[in-house]
């Protein structure tokens, strides 16, 4: 005969299956498929700006804080509002506002997490990178890939603040983080300074040099000088309509990302020009260098001026626009994604 259960009863058997295959670290897929494989992505991420002129004055206070020797690296982590205690700013990027204060030195150290640098605030200081310094100007974007050895000093008389990006929450995912402290407290240096750029960044290579696909450009300097004619020489005609006038940074001799984890952009929007809505699957860090204006993320609208951060989640659509012409860097995971084929766009 036949018996029908009733649902009260169903419920029972199946928490009290739930409880028994539990105790053998066991748990039915049914329970989180929908999470598991979501029809878009739902980050936990939310938007936020940082703005400069709020936080500057804690991140000077930190200098009378701590030194940069106790500290090693003197940051404030920039930390997502809805992952508080992560020390992210997404869940595969690390964010931080470093403080370097004339006299000092942040000793050489080397790991297998990259990191990327834009100068902010001050002038005087310098970073070197396995053997070869460089003046830290302000829109600067300074590289250091995984395992090279970097320190940087302040030779100058002022305080000086830049943004970290670091792929740290990619390294930690995979569980392939090393580091060292170098016995040098600051690198002798090997080369002069500008070597780098004059071998590897004249659209020129040494004879001998063969660039593997996925090798970081020895190229660790983007002097903003350059990057900012490069913007203005192509801000003729129209702009595009989702980006402005647009450039990614790439590794000169292969064309690829700067560093296989991390890309880097640089996009000039003319004043009372506003961009039309676009989201991507590589959540993104903004800093504004010059200009402002407001950016709508999602449901969310900021006014943003120079030196503000704020972070765009994945697949939340972005919307820029310029009261006064504006210059802004950013930087994401697109390149790991797009070496997995998951990198989308959706131009709205
Ligand atoms: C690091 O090496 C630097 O070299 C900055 O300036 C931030 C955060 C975590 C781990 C290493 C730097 C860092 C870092």
């Amino acid at each position: 005969m036949h018996t029908a259960t009733r649902p009260a009863d169903a419920a029972r058997l199946r928490a009290d299956y739930y409880e028994r295959i539990g105790e053998r670290h066991m748990t039915p897929l049914w329970e989180v498929l929908g999470a598991l494989v979501p029809p878009q992505p739902r980050p936990p991420v939310v938007p936020h700006l940082w703005r400069y002129a709020e936080v500057r004055d804690q991140v000077m206070e930190a200098g009378r804080l701590i030194s940069a020797e106790e500290a090693e690296r003197r940051v404030l982590i920039l930390e997502n509002p809805a992952l508080r205690g992560q020390s992210c700013i997404t869940q595969s990027l690390y964010a931080g506002l470093q403080l370097i204060m004339p006299g000092e030195v942040a000793p050489a150290h080397r790991h297998t997490q990259s990191a990327l640098r834009l100068v902010l605030d001050g002038e005087g200081a310098y970073t070197a990178v396995d053997g070869e310094r460089t003046t830290m100007r302000r829109g600067d974007f300074i590289i250091t890939p995984a395992w090279t050895w970097h320190d940087h000093g302040n030779l100058g008389e002022q305080p000086v603040v830049w943004l970290d990006g670091l792929d740290i929450p990619i390294v930690r995912f995979l569980d392939a983080g090393f580091a060292e402290r170098s016995e040098q407290h600051s690198q002798q240096p090997l080369r002069p300074e500008g070597d780098a750029l004059a071998r590897y960044g004249a659209n020129m290579v040494p004879l001998d040099y063969q660039p593997r696909p996925a090798d970081p450009t020895r190229v660790f300097v983007y002097p903003f000088e350059r990057t900012r004619a490069s913007l203005v020489g192509i801000s003729h005609g129209t702009p595009d309509a989702h980006h402005g006038f647009k450039l990614r940074y790439v590794n000169p001799a292969t064309g690829a990302s700067p560093m296989p984890t991390m890309g880097a952009f640089a996009q000039r929007l003319p004043a009372g020009f506003e961009t039309r809505p676009v989201r991507s699957t590589d959540g993104t860090v903004h800093v504004c260098l010059e200009g402002g204006g407001e950016v709508r993320i999602g449901e969310t609208d900021w006014r943003f001026q120079e030196n503000d951060v704020f972070v765009v989640p994945s697949w939340q659509a972005l919307q820029l626009r310029a009261d006064r012409d504006a210059v802004l860097f950013s930087f994401s995971d697109r390149p790991v994604q797009q070496a997995l084929g998951l990198w989308r766009e959706e131009r709205l």
